[in-house]
């Protein structure tokens, strides 16, 4: 398999992630890729243009990466990333979708400034991505996974605290002791998290 792919981004680092975790790293092969770039084969495999993408041995090329983290662990036989009693992966899957949500309005924040001359700046969508992520923010750190959780729902909260210490200087880290220590933990617990840092 090919995973497309670039070292910062914090979705294809979980993906990365889930498949060291599922046993399956060493049948993929990374392909680096360059979203910027019209004519980079990334947008052939994927119409949205975006990372990660995955192209199967077997089967047409997936995306995004929830759908990759589900097929990874399917592959593996299933119960790795992905909890298979009910309410444990519905937990996992919804911290999933909380952890995605700060990655995704701390990129929107990136690309604001990535992709508009800065007269053009909207400081009012600026702060409405940072309400997101002080919100999500509060709610973990009021009640944090269990320390050393490595389910899709730790994997995918991990890369987004990776990717708020990589584009905003680990801000994140003054109010939030209680998320620190869990990120220490899975850390300690998850070798793969190291050797995915950009
Ligand atoms: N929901 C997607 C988000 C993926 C995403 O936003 N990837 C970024 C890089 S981290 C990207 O490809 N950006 C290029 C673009 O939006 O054109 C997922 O979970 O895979």
């Amino acid at each position: 398999m090919k995973l497309y792919f670039s070292p910062t981004s914090p979705f294809s680092r979980k993906a990365r992630i889930a498949a060291a975790l599922a046993g399956v790293d060493d049948r993929i092969e990374l392909v680096r890729a360059d979203t910027n770039n019209p004519t980079d084969v990334l947008r052939v495999k994927n119409p949205l243009g975006k990372i990660p993408t995955l192209e199967r041995e077997d089967g047409p090329c997936i995306y995004d990466s929830a759908v990759i983290c589900a097929y990874l662990d399917e592959l593996a036989g299933g119960g790795r990333v992905i909890p298979a009693e009910r309410e444990a992966r519905f937990a996992a899957l919804t911290l999933e979708a909380l952890a995605d949500g700060v990655a995704d309005a701390a990129i929107l924040q990136i690309y604001e400034k990535r992709m508009r001359a800065e007269s053009e700046y909207s400081e009012n969508w600026i702060a409405h991505q940072r309400g997101k992520i002080d919100r999500a923010m509060a709610s973990l750190e009021a009640s944090p996974p269990q320390p050393g959780a490595s389910h899709i729902g730790a994997i995918a909260l991990a890369c987004a605290l990776g990717y708020l210490d990589l584009r905003f200087d680990g801000a994140w880290r003054a109010g939030h002791p209680r998320l620190v220590a869990w990120l220490d933990s899975f850390v300690a617990a998850v070798p793969a998290f190291d050797k995915t840092r950009a």
